[in-house]
């Protein structure tokens, strides 16, 4: 083993739950995130929908919120507009939130993706858009498409000056697009570093942190195919890998 595999990071990642023909639940996650993960020099570790996941990411290097189905809207004090997509899992939203608070407490890098941007809003008493379609019915594109998932389908425009901005390397991105609900506030602390032309919030990050960004598009699809989805993971990973050597030093110095 050579000494920088020694030092790959672990980063955990967020996980679906969705209820099998059995009954049984069943914790889960797309294997595009942990080859997205792997193909950056992370670690892959899957944090299971339960309380004890907080103990397992104490160990990790970096956070990741995956996509998946909707929170429950009294999560951030709206009530049930009747759009709920593919299930609502109370487990997955607490899980995801103690995560996030278990990750700002670590000062962890941390990256959320779809419904992982929606977690972070959450989380810090941000809002969210129930339902794309059905607040803006004259919206032309589609943030729900139906080409393939590596295909890109709508251009983002990207503050040049942000985190986010700098790791692309571009005040335009090309995307793809799986949502139905969106970021409608930031919370305080959180600057919106991405917008759809429809005016769509599509990034926001948090300055005063490491490494703290969301993405409403799903790079991890787009990884072998388009250099800055990697780049967005690969800057992930080594933020990750900063705050591993960082706490290794730390505990030598203690010794
Ligand atoms: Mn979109």
């Amino acid at each position: 083993m050579t000494a920088s595999e020694a030092m790959r990071p672990l980063i955990g990642i967020s996980v679906s739950r969705e209820t099998g023909s059995d009954g049984v639940p069943r914790d889960f996650v797309r294997s595009t995130y942990l080859h997205a993960i792997q193909r950056a020099g992370g670690v892959p570790v899957m944090l299971a929908n339960i309380n004890e996941s907080a103990e397992t990411l104490k160990s990790c290097h970096g956070l990741l919120l995956t996509g998946g189905g909707d929170f429950d809207p009294a999560r951030y004090g709206a009530s049930d507009a009747g759009t709920k997509w593919d299930g609502v899992s109370p487990d997955r939203d607490s899980t995801e939130l103690l995560l996030t608070e278990t990750a700002y407490a670590l000062s962890l890098p941390i990256f959320g993706i779809c419904r992982g941007i929606q977690a972070l809003a959450v989380a810090g008493e941000g809002s969210l858009i129930q339902d794309i379609p059905s607040r803006y019915p004259s919206s032309e594109l589609h943030h729900y498409q139906d080409e393939a998932r590596s295909q890109v389908t709508h251009p983002v425009r990207v503050e040049e000056s942000s985190h986010l901005g700098t790791i692309l390397g571009t005040q335009e991105v090309w995307v793809n697009s799986f949502h139905h609900q969106a970021v409608n506030t930031v919370p305080d602390g959180w600057v919106v570093t991405a917008y759809a032309e429809d005016g769509l919030i599509e990034g926001m990050e948090r300055p005063d942190y490491p490494f703290a960004i969301g993405v409403q598009w799903h790079p991890e699809d787009l990884v072998d195919s388009r250099p800055e989805a990697l780049q967005l993971f690969i800057s992930f990973v080594q933020a990750a890998r900063q705050y591993r050597e960082a706490s290794s030093r730390a505990w030598r110095k203690e010794q």
